[in-house]
């Protein structure tokens, strides 16, 4: 789809992490146009460097290099990482120190904002009949979800502390269409994705704000208001795919823990020892 026109302000240095990602592809094309530079990086391999961009591979957990990442950054997307559930030492690895390494160069080098992809999981154990806002305590589902509350934890430190701001992105489920009835209600379109991102990294003042990344959907377990100073206004919805969705899923059991909890099958994946 074209990209979605929603604000023409240059948004400066800004480093892309997770760029070989599902998201981060989709994302790449779309901010390069808005930045004066954009550097991207993975540690899966990267198209080449377009006119306006940097390519610079680096792994996470390896201090010196984020540490170089960061340099001459006005602004960070914080993509990369561990991005489903797996067992906790690679998840300790990639999205928690890694995390917190990248903050610790964002400090040195002065870095103004950072927008975090946090996750939904950070609440998967609130119940699917449950309305929750980013106010209410965390209830992770996984050790992945442990390590977004982790970072969202990070974040906020590093703002009363040092002042870098923050907003963190609870995504819902973010690809091209709903794979199932549960992301009926928690799914992000490609174009929303752009807005929410775009809102996070333009908003005059956000301080550390914490907001659920989805569309504009009928049916919804989050209520953003306690964000609306990000400014994130979602134009679309999964409703032109439920006639399809439910007659893929015609029964749903409620006793089953991946139809009752929020976060679905995460709920029960693991253990791993
Ligand atoms: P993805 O798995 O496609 O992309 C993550 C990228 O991070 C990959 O390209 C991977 O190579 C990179 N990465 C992994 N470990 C790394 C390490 N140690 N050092 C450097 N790079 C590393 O995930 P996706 O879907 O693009 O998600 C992007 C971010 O948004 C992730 O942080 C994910 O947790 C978050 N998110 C995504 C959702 C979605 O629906 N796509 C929902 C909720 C959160
Ligand atoms: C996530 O946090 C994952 O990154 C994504 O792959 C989906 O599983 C999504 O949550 C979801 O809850 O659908």
């Amino acid at each position: 789809m074209a990209a979605v026109t929603t604000s023409s302000l240059s948004l400066g240095r800004v480093l892309l992490t997770g760029a070989a990602g599902g998201l981060g592809r989709e994302l790449r094309s779309r901010l390069r146009a808005r930045c004066s530079l954009l550097r991207v990086s993975d540690i899966a391999a990267m198209e080449p460097a377009a006119a306006g961009e940097e390519v610079v591979p680096a792994p996470l957990e390896d201090r010196a290099a984020v540490h170089a990442l960061l340099r001459g950054i006005d602004a960070v997307v914080h993509l990369g990482g561990i991005s489903t559930e797996h067992p906790f030492d690679a998840i300790l690895q990639a999205n928690i120190v890694g995390t917190y390494n990248l903050y610790e160069a964002a400090r040195q080098h002065g870095v103004k904002r950072v927008v975090f992809a946090s996750s939904n999981h950070v609440t998967g154990f609130y119940r699917q009949d449950e309305v929750i806002d980013p106010t209410m305590p965390v209830r992770p589902d996984s050790y992945y979800g442990v390590s977004k509350a982790f970072g969202e934890n990070l974040s906020r430190f590093y703002f009363d502390r040092y002042g870098i701001e923050t907003v963190c992105l609870r995504i819902g489920s973010s690809f091209p269409e709903p794979k199932d009835r549960r992301m009926l209600a928690t799914w992000l379109s490609f174009d929303d994705l752009e807005r929410l991102v775009v809102a996070s990294l333009t908003a005059p003042v956000v301080g550390h704000s914490i907001l659920y990344g989805m569309s504009d959907n009928r049916l919804t377990w989050w209520d953003n208001t306690p964000a609306r100073h990000v400014g994130f206004r979602p134009e679309d919805s999964s409703e032109p795919f439920r006639a399809a969705k439910e007659a893929a899923q015609p029964a749903l059991d409620p006793k089953d823990p991946v139809v009752l909890y929020q976060g679905g099958a995460y709920v029960r994946m693991g253990p791993f020892e």
